[in-house]
């Protein structure tokens, strides 16, 4: 047997097992295509920028460690690397773009002048391939941040400046989804905090609100562009305290009609973030999550089929409104080859999602209604060992991307081919 005959074969079987439990996996598969993953473009790079070439290093908390060769330093190269990472993965996906990765030319424009045209190379680029964009204000690195508050800032000069900036990249965001025809989701994560123990807690959330209440004025076409605020529980200067907390953000997104962003790295370590989604969606109409995987602390690791994630998967899909749920990866890593990290993370975030909608869930519902746990658990566990690497593999080779390992090949090519020559 030819190998393609091979996982068809081992499908066709799949697909016989799984109907037995109720679960129609061709119709799991035109599923799957409704899903799209928002790729992080800061890992690229690992969250430098092209404002100042070579110069730049993340501020705000954000830590980047290791030196793997090959970090892309300009928009052709993270967009080379980008379409090499896209080859790879199922579907047809989504690039998250931070403002600080514009292309400026020779010139140093600064955050409170950013327009449209700094962002048309990469609209050009998304029709080209097929992709659609998600956009970020960069409300970091950057000297008016040095003093740990950008929004919340008791200087009005400095929260005159970001109010500005966030202003413009919101009219960015949508000026990008009505040329995408897809809304632009502008996700908004500022680094405000205090190391140590603060005695006014309450001023800088005042300020902060007021900041955001400016901003968001100006309102949008939501076919263009769906606003989200990101929360966070500590970041490294700011572990007594942050400004932009999840009870803050919640109350503001709430009342305010914006979506939260709930980034899997944001919060206690043994708090799940799975459980927050069937809460949230009864009370907001969308939500966006930043998957991520934080190892003792919020790492950034790529992102992997953990039981977190496989968790969060599962609650995405039983949520029954998979379309109200936007998956966007934010993690960076210059420790492994950057490329194959991103392809790591999209295809692990796929297949969580397929298992989770490989689940039968029908019979695990009807179990639980009946009060039978016994039942709801050994089935639970059951359809842990079932042939989902079949049905993933077929997908694979109907979506015309390498299946099982084989992709691992690219990569290494692509690292001594194209990466392993860029000097930094
Ligand atoms: C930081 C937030 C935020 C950033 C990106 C680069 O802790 O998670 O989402 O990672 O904006
Ligand atoms: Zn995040």
């Amino acid at each position: 047997m030819r190998n393609n005959q091979k996982i068809e074969h081992a499908y066709e079987m799949a697909k016989d097992i799984y109907a037995k439990w109720g679960v129609d996996v061709k119709d799991v598969l035109k599923q799957m295509d409704l899903i799209s993953v928002s790729l992080p473009c800061w890992h690229g790079d690992d969250v430098a920028g092209f404002e100042k070439p070579n110069e730049q290093v993340a501020g705000g908390g954000i830590q980047v460690t290791g030196n793997y060769p090959g970090r892309a330093r300009t928009a052709d190269e993270l967009r080379m690397d980008l379409e090499m990472a896209f080859s790879l993965i199922p579907g047809y996906h989504r690039l998250n773009l931070h403002s600080m990765y514009g292309e400026f030319g020779k010139d140093l424009v600064d955050r409170d002048a950013l327009e449209y045209a700094h962002y048309k190379g990469w609209v050009e680029w998304a029709v080209q391939e097929s992709i659609k964009l998600d956009f970020n204000a960069t409300c970091f690195s950057h000297p008016m941040a040095a003093s740990g508050f950008t929004l919340s800032s008791k200087d009005s000069e400095i929260r005159k400046f970001w109010i500005e900036h966030v202003k413009r990249c919101r009219t960015i965001s949508s000026h990008i989804g009505r040329e995408l025809g897809s809304p632009c989701i502008h996700n908004l994560w500022i680094p405000d905090g205090m190391k140590d123990t603060p005695v006014d807690r309450k001023t800088p959330r005042f300020l902060l609100k007021k900041s955001l209440d400016e901003i968001y004025a100006v309102e949008y076409p939501k076919s263009e562009i769906k606003d989200s605020l990101e929360s966070k529980l500590f970041g490294i200067g700011s572990e007594s305290y942050v400004v932009g907390s999840h009870e803050f953000y919640f109350g503001y997104a709430q009342s305010r009609d914006k979506m939260l962003c709930l980034d899997a790295g944001h919060f206690h370590p043994t708090e799940s973030l799975a459980d927050k989604i069937s809460a949230i969606l009864l009370f907001f109409d969308e939500l966006l999550l930043h998957l991520s995987r934080g190892i003792r602390w919020d790492s950034d690791h790529a992102v992997i089929q953990s039981d977190d994630l496989l968790a969060i998967a599962d609650e995405i899909v039983r949520s029954g409104d998979m379309d109200r749920v936007h998956i966007a990866l934010d993690f960076f890593d210059a420790s492994i080859n950057r490329v194959g990290a991103w392809v790591i993370s999209a295809r692990a975030t796929l297949k969580s999602l397929l298992s989770a909608l490989l689940q039968p869930l029908e019979k695990l519902r009807a179990y639980e209604n009946e009060g039978d746990f016994f039942a709801r658990l050994a089935l639970m566990e059951e359809s842990k060992t079932q042939p989902m690497g079949a049905v993933w593999d077929y997908y694979c080779l109907q979506k015309d991307v390498p299946h099982r390992d084989l992709w691992m090949q690219d990569i290494a090519r692509y690292e001594s081919d194209v990466l392993k020559k860029r000097s930094d």
